[in-house]
């Protein structure tokens, strides 16, 4: 218990920490979540990225992860960011895990841009489960 609660505070200093530096100007409504300026339902947080439930679930679960480096879209990485986007992914996996999902299976979704009906310009990765899934998507 000790251990997972040093743990815990580890990330939320690191989170302090790095919200102070300069990564703190993301302008979109999801900086303001990671500011912690509007509340959110926050299930996962650690240095370089958070993760809450989407205000408009279109599956029983369905969450978004987002670096606190506010890269506006995937189109938008660059080489340097690439052990991020693998932290991102990875906190995805383990999200659907402690959402339950590891079993069932679900989706991860990354919209880009219009036509990927991107509407947030603050990368997101959707985790979407808790239902059988349609396929193609719309
Ligand atoms: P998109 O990939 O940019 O289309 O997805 C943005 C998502 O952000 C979408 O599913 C919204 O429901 C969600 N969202 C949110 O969770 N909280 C907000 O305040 C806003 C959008 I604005």
């Amino acid at each position: 218990r000790g251990e997972g609660c040093d743990e815990m505070s580890k990330a939320k200093l690191a989170a302090e920490e790095y919200q102070g530096g300069k990564y703190t100007s993301g302008d979109t409504i999801f900086g303001k979540i990671l500011r912690k300026e509007i509340p959110a339902d926050i299930i996962h947080e650690d240095d370089k990225c958070i993760a809450f439930r989407d205000v408009n679930p279109v599956a029983p679960k369905h969450v978004l992860v987002i670096p606190r480096k506010p890269i506006t879209r995937l189109s938008e990485a660059n080489e340097d960011d690439t052990q991020l986007l693998g932290h991102l992914l990875m906190t995805a996996k383990n999200v659907a895990k402690q959402e339950g999902l590891a079993e069932s299976g679900y989706r991860i979704v990354i919209n880009d841009g219009r036509d990927g009906a991107q509407s947030v310009y603050h990368l997101h990765i959707h985790i979407i489960g808790g239902r059988l899934l349609n396929w193609p998507p719309g």
